[in-house]
C-alpha cells in the first residue's frame, strides 16, 4: 500500500531536542525500524535530586493512520512536562490526598496480574487479562495535555489505544448510551481505601459517543515506558478535553449501561463537578475561575482553552448543548 501521508514516526523523531530532552533526562537509542515506525525508548535519569524517577520496561510504539484534524489532536508540539513532574506530581486518592506523597504510597503497588471486565449492554461480554489487552491494539503514543480542574496542567507523552478498539471488541448493543468505569477496591492494596475521603471505589462514566471519540484512549505507559502506579497502573483512561477528574486510573470494571452513570467527585459535590467536566474558561468552578492554569513546570500562568485546545475534534459532540447547564 503506499504511503500517501507524512510518516508515522513518535515524538521522539519529531521534537526538537531541546523540548523532548528536557529536564535532567534524555532519550537515547531511538531506532527508526520502518515507514510504521515501532520504536523503543530509553529514557534515564541524570540527577534528580529532591524526586524519584524510576526506569521502566520500555515499550514500542506505532501511529496509524488518520485524517489530519484528528491527527493534529493526537500531539501537541508543546514542551513536555519533566518524567519527574508527571511521576511526582499526582492525583490518586486511593493512595494519598497530597499530590507530593502519592509515588512513594504507591510504589510497591502490583498491578500483575490484573483483569478488566468488560460487561454490561454488549453482545460479548468478557474479561480481559492486562497482557492480552496490551495485545489488541498497536500501542500508540499520543501527546495530550491534562488540565485539572484545580487549575494546573501539564503535557504527557502517553502510550495506550483507543478504546473504541475494547469496545468493539464486546460488540456494544444500540441501547448502550454510556460507559461506567470503575477503579479497583482493595483496601490491602490502596491504602486510603481504609478512609472515607471518597466514595469508593472510585468510578466514572462517558456518554458512548466521547467513548468511541479516537482522541479518548486507555492508557498503558507514558515517556515510552510502562505506566508508574502513581499514573494509574496497569490501565488508565485519558480523555484530554475533560478536566483531569475523568481519566480514571487503574480500572477493573467497563459496564456499558443505559442511562447516565454515576462518577465519584460528582456525588461527593454535585454543584462543583458535573458528569461532563469539559475544560471551559468560560464556566468557573463556584470557588474558583477557570480562566488560567498554571502548567508546571513553567513560571505565572496561561489561558485555559474552550475543551483544553481540542474543539476542533470534539465541539461538535456537544452542538446544541448549553455547555453552562452541562457543565
Ligand atoms: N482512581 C482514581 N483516578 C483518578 C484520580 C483519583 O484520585 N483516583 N484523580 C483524578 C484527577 S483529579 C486527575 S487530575 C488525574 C491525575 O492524573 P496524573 O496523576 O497521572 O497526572 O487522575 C484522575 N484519575
Ligand atoms: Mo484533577
Amino acid at each position: 500500500m503506499p504511503i500517501t501521508k507524512p510518516p508515522n514516526i513518535p515524538s521522539s523523531e519529531i521534537t526538537p531536542q531541546h523540548v523532548y530532552f528536557n529536564r535532567r533526562m534524555f532519550m537515547r537509542g531511538a531506532v527508526l525500524a520502518g515507514s510504521v515506525a515501532a520504536t523503543g525508548f530509553l529514557y534515564r535519569r541524570l540527577n534528580t535530586p529532591s524526586t524519584v524517577v524510576e526506569e521502566r520496561p520500555k515499550l514500542s510504539v506505532v501511529t496509524p493512520p488518520t485524517d489530519e484534524a484528528m491527527r493534529k489532536g493526537f500531539r501537541t508540539d508543546e514542551a513536555l512536562t519533566s518524567l519527574a513532574d508527571i511521576t511526582n506530581y499526582n492525583n490518586f486518592y486511593e493512595f494519598d490526598t497530597e499530590k507530593r506523597g502519592v509515588a512513594s504510597a504507591a510504589q510497591n503497588f502490583v498491578t500483575r496480574p490484573w483483569q478488566v471486565a468488560v460487561a454490561g449492554l454488549v453482545n460479548k461480554p468478557k474479561t480481559f487479562a492486562i497482557d492480552d489487552l496490551l495485545k489488541l491494539a498497536p500501542q500508540e503514543e499520543r501527546v495530550y495535555r491534562l488540565r485539572c480542574v484545580e487549575g494546573w496542567s501539564m503535557v504527557i507523552p502517553w502510550i495506550g489505544f483507543p478504546l473504541n478498539t475494547l469496545l468493539k471488541q464486546v460488540e456494544p448493543l444500540s441501547s448502550a448510551k454510556y460507559v461506567a468505569f470503575q477503579t479497583l477496591l482493595d483496601p490491602s492494596r490502596m491504602p486510603n481505601q481504609t478512609t472515607g475521603v471518597l466514595d469508593w471505589p472510585y468510578v466514572e462514566g462517558l456518554r458512548m459517543d466521547e467513548a468511541m471519540h479516537p482522541l479518548t484512549i486507555l492508557a498503558t505507559g507514558l515517556y515510552g515506558q510502562t505506566l508508574p502506579p502513581q499514573d494509574g497502573a496497569p490501565i488508565r483512561l485519558v480523555v484530554p478535553w475533560k478536566y483531569g477528574i475523568k481519566s480514571i486510573k487503574s480500572i477493573v470494571k467497563v459496564t456499558l449501561v443505559a442511562d447516565q452513570p454515576p462518577m465519584t467527585w460528582n456525588i461527593e459535590s454535585p454543584n462543583e463537578y458535573g458528569f461532563y467536566s469539559n475544560v471551559n474558561p468560560n464556566v468557573d468552578h463556584p470557588r474558583w475561575s477557570q480562566r488560567y492554569e498554571h502548567r508546571i513546570g513553567e513560571f505565572g500562568s496561561r489561558p485555559t482553552l474552550l475543551f483544553n485546545g481540542y474543539a476542533e475534534q470534539v465541539a461538535h459532540l456537544y452542538d446544541g448543548m448549553d455547555l453552562r447547564v452541562n457543565f
